[in-house]
This record gives structure tokens, sequence and C-alpha cells, in this order.
């Protein structure tokens, strides 16, 4: 795995503070109208993403997952202010507007959304795998879901198949503790979602994942296993949302204090107190880093508030309107 340095350090602590200010600031605009719909915030889950970064090769691995999937395809390398613009319907969005919180996307950046229905992304992600493998590319598909789609059929269907024909893709379930209100202790009768991968013989394992690094360690083993025609893995990492599961949501089934404890292993704040352990950064660089990322949150904000709606008849050029087979291809 390439090197954990000052400088991997220092962007960990630069992406992930732009990914928190990025989702406050929907969170804000949501409370404005501005953002319509549903919106789940991946406050405190940052050191998923950030420690998966530093595993993947980024031209050619590929990244799917649920509804919690504003910020990775940023990660990955769309334009920050293209993903405000869609949150907010515009046409400048990454879907024209017309995908909205819940369908981020990018193709072009191997991103492949953004899916409302728990665990229905978990057998495409196995199928993204099945093409890369079938084109011989290399490349390896993180098929991520949550704690509480981690006890969908479709699971188990996909993890069956996966390890029959050895696909190279990592499963990881980013178990943040709750499905909506539903704690994970409250969903089976044991809480290690690593062990539903044992029945199907994949390697398993759980991983403290509000750590960037040991993510990443966990990320790079199995993306290499997956490499080297090993198949799959699955990965558990254990995680923490600190804001309720959509907007609308008044928490009822937890704690404050149990909030405060995570907050104290918050994944931005580790990073930050190994950057001052090691004096890779003074208090006034801190602040400059501080504040290139309120600007480019306020930047994405004007682009996405000054950007247009889409023209009212982009809503037929994606439709199928054919009675039968054969259909033609949407415009867009
Ligand atoms: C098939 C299906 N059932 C129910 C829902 C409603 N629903 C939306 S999110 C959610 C909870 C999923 O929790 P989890 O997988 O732990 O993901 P998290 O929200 O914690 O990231 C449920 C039940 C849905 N969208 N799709
Ligand atoms: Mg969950």
């Amino acid at each position: 795995m390439k090197e954990i340095t000052k400088e991997v350090y220092l962007k960990w602590y630069e992406d992930m503070q732009f990914w928190r200010r990025f989702e406050d600031k929907l969170a804000a605009l949501y409370i404005q109208q501005k953002v319509r719909g549903f919106l789940h915030l991946y406050n405190g889950q940052e050191a998923i993403l950030a420690g998966a970064l530093h595993a993947m090769d980024l031209s050619k691995d590929k990244m799917i997952t649920a509804y919690r999937n504003h910020v990775q395809p940023i990660g990955m390398g769309v334009d920050p202010r293209r993903v405000m613009a869609e949150l907010l319907g515009k046409a400048t969005g990454t879907s024209q507007g017309l995908g909205g919180s819940m369908h981020i996307f990018s193709k072009e950046h191997g991103f492949y959304g953004g899916h409302g229905i728990v665990g229905a992304q978990i057998p495409v992600g196995a199928g993204m795998a099945f093409a890369e493998q079938y084109k011989g590319t290399g490349g390896v598909s993180l098929t991520y879901f949550g704690d509480g789609a981690a006890r969908q059929g479709s699971l188990h269907e996909a993890f069956n198949m996966a390890m029959l024909w050895k696909l190279p893709v990592v499963f990881i379930c980013e178990n943040n503790g709750y499905a909506m209100g539903t704690s994970v202790e409250r969903t089976a009768n044991h809480s290690d979602v690593w062990k539903l991968g044992l029945g199907y013989e994949m390697p398993s394992f759980a991983v403290d994942a509000m750590n960037p690094v040991k993510v990443a360690e966990a990320m790079f083993d199995a993306m290499e296993r997956a490499r080297r025609g090993e198949g799959p893995t699955f990965l558990e990492m254990k995680t923490y949302r600190y804001r309720g599961h959509s907007m609308s949501d008044a928490q009822h089934y937890r704690t404050k204090e149990e909030v405060e404890e995570y907050k104290k292993i918050d994944p931005i704040t580790q990073v930050l107190d190994v950057i001052k352990e090691n004096n890779w950064a003074t208090p006034e660089e801190i602040e400059v880093i501080d504040q290139r990322v309120k600007d480019l949150v306020s930047e994405c904000e004007r682009f996405a508030e000054d950007s247009p709606y889409p023209e009212l008849n982009v809503m037929y050029d994606v439709v199928y309107d054919q009675e039968n087979y054969p259909f033609i291809p949407h415009k867009l």
C-alpha cells in the first residue's frame, strides 16, 4: 500500500473537513426547503471514504452505495459544485437535476450511485465486478451497504455468486448502529455482521472505521485479494452516524450521551491529533485549510443557487414512450 505520510494526513484532514461542511451546508439548505425530498447525511462516517480512496486505483476501480451518497463521488473526482446543484434539482447537476439526493451518479468517475431501495445495490455491485472480470480490466467493485441492508436476502444471493465466480468485489457493510430507528442489536440474534460472510467461506473481518488508517489497510488487503483473482472479501466497517437517519428524525431511539461518546473518537479529530502530535502543521496552517474548505463550500452553494432549473421538456427526454421493444435510447 502507498505509504501513509504527512501529506496523506493533511489531505485526509482537508477532504474530511470538506465532506462534513458540505453536508452541514446541505442540512441548512434542506431547512430552507432548497433541498427537497429525503436527505441522508454521512457525518461521522467519513473515515470509510478517506481510507478507501487511499487504497483504491481510481483509474479502474468502481464504487456503488445506497442513498448516503453525496461525498463519495466528490472523493472520486466529481466536481462538488455539480453534486450540490443536483441536490438543489438544478440543470447543472450530475443528473441534470433529475436524480436528487439519493441518486448521485458519474459513470465517468466510476461511481454507480446512489440507490434508494435498501439492499438493491448489493447484487448490482457484484454484477459490476463480473463486468471487470469479464473484460479483464483488473478493476475492483467496492459495494457498500448499511447494517439494515445486510439483513436483506439480496446479500446472500450476491455473496453466493461472487464466491462461486471469484468476482473482484469488496462487500462493505457500513455498520453505523442503526437502520432508521432500529438498533443493529435488535435486528438479529447477534450483531457481528461480518460473520454473515462465513457461511460462504468468504474472508470476512470487522474494522475500526473511525480510523482511516485501519480502513485503508483492510481495504488494500481486500482489493489485492480481488486483483489476484481470489475473489471477494466482506468488511464490516464499525462506524457511527451523528445525524438522524434522514432530516426528519426525532432520534428517540438513542441518547445524546451516546452520540457524544462517539464524537470523542471522531475521525477528523483523530487525524488532526496525529497532525498536531507530529507538528506537521501550525495552528495557522490548519486555519488556512479550514478557510479553504469554507470558501469551497460557499462556492458550491453559489454555483448551485445561480444555476437554472432544468427545462420542462427534459422530462420527456428521459422516459421511454414506446409501447413495445425495441426501446430507443433516451436523449441525454
Ligand atoms: C427495500 C426497502 N425497504 C425499506 C426501505 C425504507 N428504508 C430506507 S433506509 C432504511 C434503513 C436502512 O438502514 P441501513 O442499511 O443500516 O443504512 P443506513 O441508513 O444506516 O446508512 C429503510 C428501512 C427501503 N428504502 N427499501
Ligand atoms: Mg445503518
